[in-house]
C-alpha cells in the first residue's frame, strides 16, 4: 500500500493560497484510495504554475515546454505502451498555445489523462488573459477589457466526442476527489 510519504515531492513553491495546492492534495489522496504506487505513471507537464505540478509528486515525470504537455505525452504513450501517462497543463498552455494539440489528443484517444488547472489566466508570467479569461476582465495587458468569448472546455470535450470529461473546483477537495478518481478509474481500467 503507497504511502503520502512516498508521493512526496520538492514544498511547493506556488503562492500561499493558490488552488493548486488542492489539487495536488487531492490528486495524491486519490492515487492512495485507488492503491496507485509511484512508479506505475508518468506525469507530463508543460511551462506555468500548473507546469510545476510534477515537481511537487515524487513518481517518473517529464517536463517539456509550454503548450506542448500533449505532444510529450503522446509521444510516452506511443513508446511504452505499459505506461499510463497523466498530463497536467494550465489553461493557456493547454486552450492557447497548445490549443490544436489537444484537438487531435481528444479526437485520437490514446488514453492520456488530461488536467488542466483552469485558474482563466497566464499565472507564471504575471496576469495576462488565457481563453478561459471572462469577458470585460481587465489585465496589465487588456487594460480595456477581454474582447473575445470565453473558452468553453467542457462544450469542446462533449462536442469532441471525449470519452471523460469532467470539471471540479480544486477549493472543494471531498467533491474534487470523486471526480479525480472517476477519471483515474476510468483511465487505469
Ligand atoms: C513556447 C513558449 N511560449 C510561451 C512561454 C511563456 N509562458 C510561460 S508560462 C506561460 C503562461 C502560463 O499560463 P498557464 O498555462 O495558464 O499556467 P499557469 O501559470 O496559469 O498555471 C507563458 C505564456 C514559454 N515559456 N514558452
Ligand atoms: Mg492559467
Amino acid at each position: 500500500m503507497p504511502t503520502l510519504q512516498d508521493y512526496r515531492g520538492q514544498p511547493p513553491a506556488w503562492c500561499p493560497g493558490c488552488g493548486n495546492f488542492g489539487i495536488l492534495k487531492a490528486f495524491k489522496d486519490a492515487m492512495l484510495e485507488l492503491n496507485i504506487e509511484p512508479h506505475q505513471f508518468i506525469i507530463v507537464s508543460g511551462i506555468g504554475q500548473a507546469g510545476e505540478f510534477p515537481h511537487y509528486v515524487r513518481c517518473n515525470t517529464f517536463n517539456g515546454l509550454h503548450g506542448r504537455t500533449l505532444p510529450v505525452a503522446t509521444g510516452i504513450r506511443l513508446s511504452n505502451h505499459e505506461l499510463p501517462v497523466m498530463a497536467f497543463a494550465g489553461d493557456g498552455d493547454c486552450y492557447g498555445e497548445g490549443g490544436n494539440h489537444l484537438l487531435h489528443a481528444v479526437r485520437r484517444n490514446i488514453n492520456v489523462k488530461l488536467f488542466v488547472h483552469d485558474n482563466q489566466i497566464y499565472g507564471l508570467t504575471k496576469g495576462q488573459a488565457s481563453p478561459t479569461s471572462m469577458e470585460g476582465m481587465k489585465t496589465k495587458n487588456q487594460p480595456f477589457g477581454v474582447f473575445s468569448e470565453q473558452f468553453n472546455p467542457m462544450a469542446a470535450a462533449v462536442a469532441l466526442d471525449c470519452s471523460f470529461a469532467a470539471r471540479g473546483f480544486a477549493g472543494d477537495t471531498k467533491n474534487f476527489i470523486k471526480i479525480l478518481d472517476s477519471g483515474l478509474f476510468h483511465f487505469f481500467i
